[in-house]
């Protein structure tokens, strides 16, 4: 009879341990704007409005709290979201030659 052991795994005494999952929550990024002397009050309600999804009442707020303070969050969002939503703040504030300033901080 041939000796078929060498083709089997061999792990008799192997100590096997279970590797934890090596997963971290994504970081999340806010958003925030910039006050600045020029750009119209108006403008920065309608791009917290159409941007950033707020209603009226809560756009009107967080401007005057940027106005007031210097700077305001707009939202939280994973990093390819809050990057974009820069992105197109920034664009869209350039083409229409206002300041406004749109950033963003990891939590
Ligand atoms: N300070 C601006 C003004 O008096 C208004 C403003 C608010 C500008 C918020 C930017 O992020 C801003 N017209």
């Amino acid at each position: 009879m041939p000796d078929f052991k060498h083709f089997f795994q061999q792990d008799d005494d192997l100590a096997v341990q279970n590797a934890q999952p090596k997963l971290k929550k994504p970081p999340l990024y806010r958003v925030l704007l910039l006050n600045d002397d020029f750009t119209p009050m108006d403008f920065v309600i309608d791009v917290l409005i159409n941007f950033f999804g707020m209603p009226e009442e809560k756009a009107t707020t967080v401007m005057l709290q940027i106005h007031t303070q210097g700077v305001g969050v707009c939202g939280t969002y994973s990093k390819d979201v809050a990057e974009t939503k820069v992105y197109i703040v920034n664009t869209y504030s350039l083409e229409h030659q206002h300041p406004l300033k749109c950033t963003m901080e990891e939590l």
